[in-house]
């Protein structure tokens, strides 16, 4: 089976803020990245994915554009993009950039133009509406909070934002729109970035439904505010305008198009990644990190492996077919991963390196987010100046004014917000974790002298070393990228068990997601299975013609002698 190089490729997640400064201002920049690029090639990865670096004031660090064709000045200039590029394609890494198309930034020159000349080239640049009775059109909630539709004063018209008021979204219905995107987008692709990660892309064609006293998106009985997600996710032209993207824009390159895709299941995803006709190439969705919430991530519920398995499997069979998948544990949105599905606490090393073995050995494309190839955790706060993402800023002030206690809710941010896979990169004990010269832009976490990535770099039993293996053994074994991907015991509340199988070979892939010992194979089976790699037996430890039960967090694979 022959497939495209982002199907190969393992990717490498960088929030380019917080990876590493190179002028002591505290704020990670390109130069730092291009310092840090001989990492990137002795980890192994194959594809860099950098979180918005385009002109921006920063009300939500970067995914507020406010120039598409100028680097952050914090982080740099054109020249040092061009040098980054030529620093990663000289070690055949490609490069990502992230792109924030459902809106820009309300200090971007359309929003400006769009406020002062309703009748101009730029006035239907966005969705503006006198309102009804003073009151907005209706009552969406934003998802920072709040409601989405913003009073401008100097339009004397409401304005949609869907996320921050900063953050202004665009009218896709207006082709001007269309063709000013499609046109950066051509921009970077003959610049020589090989492809895009789609911010929010899903959400680009909105349902105004009939406004009607009763119509749903009026408000609960009290007029209170309604969750917008219904009316805005893979609304009823996102089809056109993706199909209209591919043709004027990723047809004509060798590059990928990675959408993320906001309250999105696996069969609305057939649509957007399944087919010739297919518009994107494969999704970063939200149904397996949303398993231990309720309503929403500020009320946390316990992880479930067999849902988590269900998520997978599901998503498996429904794309396989003619798609591709993608799997993330961390991101920038996302606590850490090692504090959410694994223990930290007494099973660190052990439960990194076990998810680590899960993420790169599933069936599809493996995000690895930076600082969880050297097992980062989320933050400890004492103090609410500490935090710094907006979304986080605006739930920590709602609880206050509702009275709740401070200190519960720090430590409830502590756990969800998403600041905590937002601190600095931990490169050595050095002050600042070698981050920066200066003071850091947010708070470092303080166990960077035991956590770092000089302590652990060609040091044997690191979970970094861990991480390069399971990276090269991807090389090593093509079906763990173009096999096929079955289940056992789907319904084992501890234990997920994979086997990945192509023409040529077979893999069994065990993980214990639990702090105790699991017993799985039979011995009589042992003469059939080869060990491979674990996370805590070496190839000496493990005995012949026998199968040692699994250990707590322990990932074990093995290859089927004899077919
Ligand atoms: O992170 C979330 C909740 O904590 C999500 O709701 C997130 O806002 C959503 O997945 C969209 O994410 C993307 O667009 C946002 C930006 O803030 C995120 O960083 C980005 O990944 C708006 O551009
Ligand atoms: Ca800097």
């Amino acid at each position: 089976m022959s497939l495209d190089w982002w199907q190969e490729a393992t990717a490498y997640q960088i929030y380019p803020r917080s990876f590493q400064d190179s002028n002591g201002d505290g704020i990670g920049d390109i130069r730092g990245i291009i310092s840090r690029v001989d990492y990137l090639d002795y980890l192994g990865i194959d594809m860099v994915w950098l979180s918005p670096i385009f002109a921006s004031p920063n009300a939500d660090y970067g995914y507020d554009v406010s120039n598409y064709r100028k680097i952050m000045s914090e982080f740099g200039t054109m020249e040092d993009f061009e040098e980054l590029r030529d620093e990663l394609h000289s070690r055949d890494i490609r490069l990502i950039l992230d792109m924030v198309v459902n809106h820009t930034s309300s200090e971007h020159e359309w929003f400006k133009k769009s406020r002062e000349d309703p009748d101009g080239p730029y006035g239907d640049f966005y969705h503006w509406h006198p309102g009804k009775n003073n009151e907005p059109p209706n009552k969406w909630g934003a998802f920072f909070g709040g409601a989405a539709w913003e009073w401008d004063e100097k339009r004397q018209e409401y304005y949609l934002h869907l996320f921050h008021p900063a953050q202004p979204d665009l009218n896709w219905s207006n082709f001007k729109v269309r063709e000013n995107v499609y046109d950066i987008m051509n921009f970077w692709l003959e610049k020589g970035v090989d492809g895009f990660r789609l911010d929010v892309i899903n959400l680009l064609s909105k349902n105004f439904p009939e406004t009607g006293t009763d119509s749903a998106d009026n408000g609960g009985a009290n007029g209170e505010l309604v969750d917008c997600t219904p009316f805005v996710a893979n609304g009823p032209r996102l089809q056109e305008y993706l199909a209209e993207m591919k043709s004027e824009v990723f047809d004509n390159f060798d590059m990928v198009a990675i959408g993320e895709v906001i309250a999105t299941d696996d069969r609305e995803a057939k649509k957007l990644v399944t087919g010739s006709e297919a518009p994107l190439d494969m999704l970063l969705h939200f149904e397996h990190v949303k398993l231990d919430q309720n309503e929403n991530k500020w009320q946390p519920r316990s992880f479930s492996l067999v849902e988590f398995k269900e998520v997978i499997d599901r998503w498996y069979r429904s794309l396989y077919k003619g798609g591709w998948n993608a799997y993330y544990l961390t991101s920038h949105d996302q606590p850490r991963a090692v504090n959410r599905f694994g223990d930290a606490e007494n099973f660190w090393y052990r439960s990194a390196t076990m998810l680590a073995a899960m993420l790169l050995t599933l069936p599809g494309t493996p995000f690895i987010y930076q600082g969880d190839e050297i097992g980062m955790t989320n933050l400890d706060f004492t103090d609410p100046a500490e935090i710094k993402d907006i979304e986080a800023i605006n739930f920590y002030e709602k609880m206050i004014s509702q009275g709740h206690n401070p200190e519960d809710i720090l430590q409830l941010i502590g756990q969800r917000s998403r600041d905590n896979s937002r601190s600095p990169m931990q490169w050595n004990d050095s002050n600042n974790a070698g981050f920066t010269d200066g003071e850091p832009w947010i708070k470092l976490n303080d166990n960077y002298e035991q956590v770092n990535a000089a302590q652990q770099r060609n040091v044997r039993g690191s979970i970094l070393e861990f991480y390069r293996r399971l990276i090269r053994l991807r090389d090593e074994y093509s079906v763990l990228k173009d096999g096929f991907f079955l289940q056992s015991i789907a319904e084992d509340e501890d234990l997920f068990v994979y086997w990945r199988r192509n023409s040529e070979t077979t893999l069994l892939i065990l993980i214990n997601f639990s702090a105790e010992e699991q017993e799985f194979l039979h011995d009589e089976f042992s003469h059939n299975l080869e060990f491979i790699v674990s996370n805590v037996l070496s190839n000496k430890e493990h005995p012949r013609q026998k199968f040692p039960a699994l250990n707590p967090y322990e990932a074990r694979i093995y290859k089927q002698l004899g077919r």
